[in-house]
């Protein structure tokens, strides 16, 4: 008896390590894939167990020859797109079987899709957690309004229900922060105010292949794609290549030993010292800290010099665009991956999407620093990096100082006169308030007035103007949580509806109407999208430009100061006929003439005026 027990304990266990060596299949990247991409064939990544010694094959496909880690947990092959349709991929070793399956797709029609975004476009920030919650199914786990680092319950249905708004708002394009899946459970390695935070900005991606599940899915996003266009809203992606969240399985099992800068046990801690990034003679223990330490010392930085991370982030770009037809992408910590690898990105997505943008993060002040990064030019480490836009927070600083607190408007005009750092000026994001920074209104000095300034400023100076969801009826919030503040009306429960004119205040209602006025402004006078930029006044408090084309101009004149101003400036770059009557759109100046190639015009406290000019009014 003794001996048929031993036995059958000893069948057991080869049945189980039999068993237990049998090949899984856990994850297949990409999932499909499209006829006639300039990618062909691709790269699967196939995650599993007891891979070793695979061989591959995809039904009615063909493959090439699988590549596996050591490990026996990543298989890397490639696919030749044919066929559309489901396909099956069968992994098969000495020890058994394993089965997934791969999708064809037939291409999207291109027609309104992979638009790009221009200067005609006013692009609108959202953070997808905290604008409306459409579908409040999928509000859990990690949901508690009450605290500012859990999930609010905002979805992709929250934003396809508020299209008319942003519609009416004047937005044509929408950025939303990152919908990259994101760990699903409470993030105990990032405590803020020494307590667990979860995912909810969408920057910890967990799954670069899928839709984070509080926000919605695959489909919704296509929707919300589809919606949008047929808004004539486009759509931005967030998108993060330089690191993953803490908890991606990749972490404590990397597809190659060199998918990441370090590992979690061994890793350089990023210094931030991004000035070397730039420098033609940089220390290097500097450059490389900031280019490959971990940031905060806990986000697992991805080494885009491995080919198989390369191949991965530059397939993975081309999937979210060529299977929801999405516009343009927002590129995360765009310094701290190498300017070799974005040239490869960057050419393979303007080979599959032409007329795709892309508008980097290079969070600093500095346009000598911010402009190395712009593409369009072999800079001296001998890279063009092929990336069209940044965020110009350059800009954005002075906006602040000026038009928030108050300080001379001068700093404006001192910072654009550098433009000419900048390969493309014209196409920089300018914005007065985003996610990583508190709000314009709690800013020491802000007021509603302030931030009409600002708002027409962005809406009618060079570059594509970006606005921050909730700063169109005054949001408050100082810092980086509460600057991620609920809009109100967009969650069960609220008192109040700020998406409806009878759910705003006064005040809020003041300042929408404004906001609306000059995105309508934007979109009916062609300069304020196209035209060259020249500067017809400068002094302490007040500003004058003008945006012209052959045959129309847009006058503006600020005064930022705390009393009336009258101004008077020479127009005889822009040939407007002597004795033109010139009316403010803004209805906020008395009506000009021009006279002597002059303008005189005089201003209430803290106002601005834009003066529109037809081509009958000039001498061409
Ligand atoms: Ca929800
Ligand atoms: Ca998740
Ligand atoms: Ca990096």
């Amino acid at each position: 008896m003794k001996r048929i027990i031993g036995t059958i304990c000893v069948n057991l266990w080869l049945v189980i390590s039999v068993a237990a060596q049998a090949p899984e299949i856990t994850k297949v990247d990409p999932p499909s894939w499209w006829i006639g991409s300039s990618v062909n064939p691709v790269r699967l990544m196939i995650r599993g167990r007891n891979l070793q010694g695979a061989r591959v094959q995809v039904s009615g496909l063909r493959v090439g020859i699988p590549k596996v880690n050591d490990r026996g947990t990543y298989i890397f092959v490639d696919v030749s797109i044919a066929q559309p349709g489901k396909h099956d991929i069968s992994v098969t070793t000495p020890r058994g079987s394993a089965r997934a399956s791969f999708e064809v797709l037939a291409p999207l029609n291109r027609t309104g899709r992979f638009q790009g975004f221009s200067p005609a476009d006013v692009m609108y920030l959202i953070m997808i957690d905290r604008f409306a919650d459409g579908d409040p199914s999928n509000n859990q786990p990690l949901y508690d309004r009450k605290n500012k680092f859990y999930y609010h319950g905002g979805d992709l249905q929250g934003v396809i229900d508020h299209l008319p708004y942003l519609k009416d708002l004047g937005v044509t394009a929408i950025w939303l922060t990152p919908w990259y899946d994101n760990y699903d459970r409470l993030n105990e390695i990032e405590l803020k105010e020494d307590k667990p935070t979860t995912g909810f900005h969408g920057y910890n991606p967990q799954d670069f292949y899928a839709v984070e599940e509080h926000f919605g899915t695959q489909a919704k996003l296509r929707e919300l794609v589809e919606t949008a266009h047929r808004s004539g809203i486009k759509i931005i992606q967030d998108e993060v290549m330089n690191h993953t969240g803490p908890y991606h399985p990749w972490v404590d099992d990397p597809p190659t030993p060199t998918w990441f800068n370090g590992t979690k046990a061994n890793h350089l801690n990023n210094a931030f010292q991004t000035w070397s990034l730039h420098d033609p003679r940089p220390v290097e223990l500097l450059q490389r800290e900031t280019m490959k330490g971990w940031f905060l010392d806990f986000l697992p930085d991805l080494n885009q010099d491995d080919p198989e991370v390369s191949r991965y982030l530059i397939q993975n770009t081309l999937w979210w665009i060529g299977t929801t037809g999405l516009d343009g992408i927002r590129m995360d910590t765009w310094q701290y991956v190498p300017n070799s690898f974005w040239r490869r990105w960057t050419k393979a997505l303007k080979r599959e999407f032409p007329n795709f943008r892309v508008v980097g993060e290079v969070k600093d002040g500095d346009v000598v620093h911010t402009s190395f990064f712009q593409g369009g030019k072999v800079q001296f480490d001998g890279i063009d990096s092929g990336l069209d836009s940044l965020l110009d927070f350059p800009l954005f600083y002075p906006i602040r100082h000026a038009f928030a607190q108050g300080k001379p408007i001068d700093e404006i005009p001192k910072t654009l006169a550098k433009d000419y750092v900048y390969t493309n000026p014209d196409i920089l994001v300018t914005l007065l308030g985003g996610h990583d920074d508190g709000r314009f209104m709690s800013e020491e000095g802000a007021t509603i007035a302030g931030l009409k300034l600002a708002n027409a400023f962005v809406l009618t100076t060079r570059g594509v103007p970006q606005l921050y969801y909730g700063d169109e009826i005054a949001l408050e919030g100082g810092d980086e949580p509460t600057t991620r503040g609920d809009f109100p009306g967009g969650f069960p429960g609220d008192k109040r509806n700020a998406f409806t004119a009878g759910g705003r205040t006064k005040d809020q209602q003041d300042l929408f109407e404004f906001i609306r006025r000059l995105t309508t402004l934007h979109r009916e006078l062609e300069p304020l999208k196209s035209g060259s930029l020249v500067n017809l006044y400068v002094s302490e408090q007040q500003y004058a430009y003008a945006r012209y084309l052959r045959h129309n101009v847009a006058i503006i004149v600020f005064n930022n100061d705390n009393k009336e101003a009258e101004i008077e400036f020479g127009v005889s770059p822009l040939f407007i006929l002597n004795g033109t009557l010139l009316h403010d759109r803004l209805g906020v100046a008395r009506d000009v003439i021009v006279r002597d190639d002059k303008l005189r015009v005089s201003l209430p406290k803290r106002s601005v005026a834009i003066f529109a000019i037809h081509s009958t009014q000039r001498v061409l």
